[in-house]
């Protein structure tokens, strides 16, 4: 029975026991001690650090679901409009210390903490990363959350549980190895299984034709495969907010059905292994980004997901007796990429199929409910499924996407072109042979509004990818919205002290929630004291990282030279390649030096980080490059300590709270025209780094926010590049004398056995320099000459820095997020508790 359904005084006894968790220190320990008690079984004879901090964590997830269960109850019963944002990844990171923060309860935890005779900061680093992501699209999704929790804005998101997240990367003998990420392999406290909450959701089959109630014939998808999908719901707390966001990931689970036909044949292995096959479903995260490997399994996940996602959402919508014209009224779908566009025809299916409405008013709905982010321009991207494979596994979405496709066509014939050739550009399925569904098509024809990521990104979008959909539907329907970051992630909680410096000087922490307030620090950019306490901070963060070197890498790096930071996916379009060749250019410079010209030098460290996809051949050399350039130059006595390179392993959201503060500068360096945005420049900039980068992305806009005087800026302009390209091909390259001297080294096997690196050379010299390294390369290094000058003043270089994080209020994702909901999803905040 239900709530509604108990009588008086059975709600009364529920209200009475229904009391708030106290927050005083006495009450943290008892609870803690608690929980060591009954959910750990373990007592003060045998707690660890892990236990210490899964007790803790337990406590805090207390207080956490007071507040989930208030935002859900109020939610339940005014029903407003709400959004799903649908992601097949959210790179989340740790719980602890954000929960901690948006409670404002850390303090008095720490305080407890230490009471039981634990150091709450030893406690924080015990939690594994939930790593559900590869890269930035994944971050995008958390910093989403985070800040759709913060504003009160009904926001669920929906996505995957993966049993193993983004593999771990282990450096041996300088070349990526990859481990599983069984990250569950612990008890988590920040997921609730529902045991309750299942669906079925369907494979293979074939389609057949069916009567519905009404007497009308209806396809119906028949037969096939049934798996099971169950919700684990994880809490999404907002900063100093009583509301409670949530994020719903399913989990593939065997249907407790049993095969009687094998069974009876007396086959229990084959029953047993087809619930095996089941559970596989949902056991691994794809770890490629912006490349497409068009695995069935990977096509399986993403039906999976949809189906399951939209069965809750329609189950809810149901509760409230709405007709379906009001769907989208209550309902908006947020498609992170193309990665959920199956929920476009899946929708379709539902209404049509299931429902019995007619084909044209089930698509209203779908295309009033739906809207679409892209985030690449890379064809290598672009998600194509052949048809063949999506009629075996999905027969009555090929059929539907079809129709889809045929009426769509119909209308652009009839209504704006009958071009042959627009028409077949313009189809969502591609005459290839086989023949290709596009999904990015799909996605833009089932959504009533498409955005991208960046202003930049935007107009490429607008006049490439997307340019027949702009000329047919107009302009209005393809909008830009700069991707944005959680400033409470990404500097309240991962820079304390730049937080409380900035706290003070402002007089209170309404930044953290209004970034735009830190333009108040704009005014002590001058003043002498503020520089020095600013510049003490940032000497600070850079000794945390130098102490997480020296501890986990035993390199030793000088905390007053300039950190150079590359922190990102390893992809040819990021550049780590140019990177690594200007940094063997300076070893070599440095050797051909005086002592007394070695002595005026500015000392670098150049750290790099990140992963490359499994299968990426070009990227994996260029990170055994970076570790055997290291290995020389960090050995190398004669350059006095003047550079130094270091290659982090296991590049990952917690290790990025530690090197974002540290940066004196990063690098953003993509070839122009192929990163939509980016967002680690963000929080650089945020963190009072300098942006050494290219004309390409959010670059531009932090450009324009922070002043021109406050970045560093080279390279070719996007609208350049494919003339380049073309130049190239017919006429070869040009290899600067400076870029020269870097190859012959590699080649004459400085970094030892040169065979190693043709490859990644030939991308080069051979391989037509697609990336334009040898195009950019000059004014690249004459720019990290710029920096060097500007570093040798710090009281310049003070200035600017206070200057980056004053002008970057624009990019909190609470400013993107707004956007979002006012633009396209027609969402207004929900308050709870007040
Ligand atoms: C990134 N994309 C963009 N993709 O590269 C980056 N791809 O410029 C942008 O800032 C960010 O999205 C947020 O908008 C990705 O991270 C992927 O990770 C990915 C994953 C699976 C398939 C394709």
């Amino acid at each position: 029975s239900t709530r509604e359904e108990l009588d008086e005084k059975a709600k009364s006894n529920w209200k009475k026991h229904m009391l708030p968790e106290k927050n005083d220190t006495d009450s943290i320990e008892q609870d803690i001690v608690h929980h060591t008690i009954t959910t750990l079984c373990r007592g003060v004879y045998n707690i660890d650090k892990l236990a210490m901090y899964q007790a803790t964590a337990h406590s805090v997830r207390d207080r956490l679901l007071e507040d989930w269960n208030c935002t859900q109850e109020a939610l339940h019963k005014e029903n407003p409009k709400r959004c799903y944002y649908m992601s097949m990844e959210f790179l989340i990171g740790r719980a602890l210390d954000n929960a901690l923060n948006c409670l404002k309860v850390k303090k008095n935890y720490k305080e407890s903490v230490n009471n039981l005779g634990f150091s709450l900061e030893d406690l924080l680093v015990e939690e594994k990363d939930a790593a559900l992501g590869n890269g930035g699209l994944g971050r995008l999704a958390a910093c989403y959350m985070d800040s759709t929790a913060t504003l009160d804005y009904p926001t669920w998101g929906y996505g995957l549980r993966y049993q193993y997240g983004i593999f771990k990367q282990i450096i041996k003998d300088g070349y990526q190895n990859e481990m599983p990420d069984y990250w569950l392999n612990f008890d988590n406290p920040w997921e609730f299984p529902r045991t309750d909450i299942r669906y079925e959701v369907r494979f293979h089959g074939y389609v057949a034709t069916k009567m519905n109630e009404k007497g009308e014939s209806r396809m119906s998808w028949e037969g096939g495969d049934k798996v099971q999908a169950m919700a684990y719901d994880v809490p999404i707390p907002g900063f100093d907010t009583k509301g409670c966001g949530n994020i719903r990931l399913w989990s593939s689970k065997p249907l407790n059905t049993f095969d009687f036909d094998s069974f009876n044949a007396g086959d229990y292995e084959r029953s047993v292994s087809e619930q095996t096959n089941a559970q596989n479903l949902t056991s691994v995260l794809y770890p490629n980004d912006n490349h497409l490997v068009g695995k069935e399994l990977r096509l399986k996940q993403e039906y999976f997901f949809v189906s399951a996602s939209l069965q809750d959402i329609i189950h809810r919508f149901k509760r409230a007796k709405c007709p379906w014209k009001d769907f989208p009224d209550k309902v908006a779908v947020q498609m992170n990429d193309t990665h959920p566009t199956l929920a476009v025809p899946e929708l379709q299916r539902i209404l049509v199929d299931v429902e019995g409405l007619e084909w044209d008013d089930a698509w209203d709905i779908v295309t009033r409910t739906f809207a679409f982010t892209n985030h690449t321009v890379l064809p290598e991207a672009l998600e194509c499924w052949s048809v063949p494979m999506m009629e075996k596994i999905l027969p009555r979405h090929m059929q539907i996407i079809y129709d889809i496709n045929l009426f769509f066509l119909q209308k652009v014939e009839r209504d704006f072109s009958p071009d042959r050739e627009l028409l077949k550009r313009i189809s969502i399925i591609e005459e290839t042979s086989p023949q290709q569904v596009r999904m990015a098509y799909l996605a833009v024809v089932g959504s009533h509004t498409v955005n991208g990521v960046a202003a930049l990104h935007s107009d490429l979008i607008r006049k490439n990818l997307f340019n027949d959909f702009v000329k047919y539907y107009g302009p209005e329907k393809f909008i830009n919205i700069t991707n944005g970051i959680t400033p409470r992630r990404w500097l309240y909680q991962s820079n304390p002290a730049l937080r409380d410096l900035i706290t003070k000087t402002l007089g209170s922490e309404d930044w953290a929630t209004h970034l735009d307030l830190l333009q108040g620090l704009k005014k002590y950019a001058d003043d002498a004291a503020f520089q020095d306490a600013w510049a003490d901070v940032k000497l600070q963060n850079k000794k945390r990282l130098a102490d997480w070197i020296k501890t986990n890498m035993n390199i030793t790096v000088n905390p007053h030279a300039l950190f150079d930071i590359q922190v990102k996916r390893i992809h040819e379009y990021k550049r780590q390649f140019m990177n690594i060749l200007s940094v063997i250019y300076r070893y070599k410079s440095l050797k051909k030096m005086s002592a007394e010209d070695l002595e005026q030098q500015v000392p670098r460290v150049v750290i790099f980080g990140g992963k490359a996809a499994p299968g990426y051949y070009i990227a994996k050399l260029v990170i055994k490059l970076i570790n055997s350039a290291a290995d020389v130059i960090n050995n190398d006595v004669s350059i006095k300590d003047m550079l130094k390179v270091v290659f982090i392993p296991d590049y990952n959201v917690s290790l990025a709270e530690i090197i974002v503060p540290a940066s004196d500068i990063s690098q953003h360096i993509s070839t122009a025209g192929t990163e939509a945005s980016g967002t680690s420049n963000m929080k650089f900039v945020l963190n009072g780094g300098l942006i050494l980068g290219t004309v390409d992305g959010a670059n531009i806009e932090i450009c324009e926010q922070i002043g021109k005087e406050n970045i560093f800026m080279f390279g070719v302009l996007a609208d350049a590049v494919d003339d380049i390209r073309h130049n190239q091909k017919y006429h070869g390259l040009f290899i600067d004398a400076s870029l020269q001297v870097v190859i012959d080294a590699i080649q004459g096997g400085e970094f030892g056995d040169p065979s190693v690196f043709g490859p990644l050379i030939n991308t080069l010299t051979y391989g037509g320099d697609y990336y334009l390294i040898s195009t950019d390369f000059k004014s690249y290094l004459q720019e990290h000459t710029v920096v060097d000058d500007t570093f040798r003043d710090r009281a310049v270089w003070n200035k600017k820095s206070i200057m980056c994080t004053a002008g970057m209020g624009f990019f909190s994702s609470d400013r993107a997020v707004r956007t979002y909901a006012e633009k396209i999803w027609k969402l207004k905040p929900f308050k709870v508790g007040v």
